[in-house]
């Protein structure tokens, strides 16, 4: 949002919160605006169409600084958790596909070997990672456990010196186009994480197709038929679900940012769109219906965006909770999807056209409401946290 430059009101900065953010972080999120407003937004609604994402775009991202970017050594830019959250806002003001890519490579592959995996893997892994020039996956979920990891069905033993990996994992973003996949898999030993390139025999990964959320990302099923890899493969700091469930930490927490950003552009949109169009002899901006709507988004995009930045405040002290992520990526989330569909509806027929973002959107978050725990697994997790009562299972 762009603040007035008299330093007057700007309703497009409806509760100043540019005077929250230091210089830093304004320059960092007008960097990652610019690359969107260039080289996605043009583009995007075209890629969606045809269910395509350009192969060279992790390059451009990496170039742009974002992949791994609250991330420290390793060719990682090491900012601040609030400067990466505001780039996650920014890309997916553009598209959640896009958001996405950079999530499950910085906050998914790159930080699960960063925190768990030996220095031998993280010089290997993550300079190329950060540049673009390798992608990465992230393999938890499965045909029959996706809000249960626990239940999950994939194993790996060892043999001799190596592991064997046998089992499939399913919708798995990124994972046609990754170089390396990170693969979670039941041991012996507890749950264990393996770095599998994607050369590796026995591995395929066949894309998903047939998607109507989502398209302009690569999501696919990855197949791991008893694939061979040596003792070095494997990450040797974790072996229980807290690993994959460290990552998710991460990844939720830019989808807090991500969903307000995606937000942010429906009601610019409908804010524009209301102005313009008229019915009855008169703009549809100046009808009551049509403004306490718009008042009712511009409030869910100011609050989603004051929400994120608190929990970026409170990551960057070292102080986020898996629950409050929970509750922001729950929060956020459904108020980004409420935001979505009222601005679809306010751009009456061409609510539903492509050359208006706000379908895209509208769709994009039905994934982004189910993955990364589903709205349902955060209103859980939040209960759990009220009541002292887990009702999982
Ligand atoms: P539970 O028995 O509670 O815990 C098992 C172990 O994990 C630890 N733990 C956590 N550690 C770190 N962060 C968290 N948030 C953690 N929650 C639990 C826990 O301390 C324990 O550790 P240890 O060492 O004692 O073994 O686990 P549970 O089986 O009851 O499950 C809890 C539940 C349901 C909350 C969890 O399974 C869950 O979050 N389910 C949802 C799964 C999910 O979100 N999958 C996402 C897959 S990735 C994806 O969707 C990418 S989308 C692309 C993009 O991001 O753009
Ligand atoms: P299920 O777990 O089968 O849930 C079905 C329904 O039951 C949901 O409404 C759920 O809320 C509800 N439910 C489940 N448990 C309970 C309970 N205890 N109480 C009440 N209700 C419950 N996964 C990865 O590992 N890596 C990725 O990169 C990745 N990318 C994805 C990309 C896209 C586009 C999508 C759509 C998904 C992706 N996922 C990925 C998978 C995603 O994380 C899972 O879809 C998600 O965790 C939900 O699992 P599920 O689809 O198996 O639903």
């Amino acid at each position: 949002m762009g603040k007035a430059d008299d330093g007057g009101f700007d309703p497009k900065d409806f509760l100043d919160i540019d005077h929250l953010l230091s210089d830093e972080e304004r320059d960092i999120r007008a960097t990652v605006r610019s690359f969107v407003t260039d080289r996605v937004v043009p583009h995007v609604g075209d890629w969606f169409e045809t269910a395509t994402i350009p192969r060279e775009l992790p390059r451009e991202l990496g170039k742009l600084g974002v992949l791994g970017m609250h991330l420290d050594g390793y060719g990682c830019a090491g900012t601040s958790a609030t400067a990466y959250g505001l780039a996650c806002m920014e890309l997916e003001a553009g598209d959640s596909g896009v958001r996405s890519m950079v999530s499950v490579q910085g906050s998914l592959a790159m930080y699960a070997i960063w925190r768990w995996g030996s220095e031998e893997q993280k010089q290997r892994w993550l300079p190329g990672m950060a540049t673009g020039e390798t992608v990465g996956c992230f393999g938890l979920t499965e045909p029959d456990a996706g809000s249960d990891p626990g239940a999950m069905r994939t194993r790996a033993r060892r043999d001799g010196a190596d592991w064997i990996i046998d089992g499939r994992k399913m919708w798995i973003t990124n994972g046609s186009i990754a170089d390396v996949a990170v693969v979670w898999a039941g041991t012996d030993e507890g749950v264990r994480g393996f770095l599998v390139p994607s050369g590796t025999p026995g591995f395929t990964a066949p894309e998903i197709r047939r998607k109507l959320s989502l398209r302009a990302s690569v999501t696919s099923e990855l197949v791991l038929d008893g694939v061979r890899v040596p003792a070095d493969a494997v990450l040797p700091e974790v072996s229980s679900l807290r690993g994959p469930l460290s990552c998710l930490n991460e990844a939720r927490y830019g989808i807090v940012w991500g969903a307000a950003g995606a937000a942010r552009t429906c009601l610019e949109t409908a804010v524009r769109y209301a102005g313009e169009r008229t019915a009855f002899g008169k703009p549809i901006a100046g009808t009551q219906i049509q403004q306490q709507k718009l008042a009712h988004m511009a409030l869910e995009v100011n609050r989603a965006t004051l929400l994120a930045l608190h929990l970026g405040r409170l990551k960057d002290a070292g102080r986020l909770r898996p629950e409050q992520i929970s509750m922001g990526k729950l929060g956020n989330v459904n108020a980004a999807l409420d935001v979505a569909r009222t601005a679809r509806q306010i751009l009456g027929a061409n609510g539903i056209s492509l050359e208006y973002p706000v379908i895209r959107h509208m769709n994009n978050l039905e994934s982004v409401v189910t993955y990364e725990g589903t709205a349902d697994v955060h209103a859980l997790v939040i209960g759990g946290a009220l009541t002292g009562v887990q009702a999982f299972r």
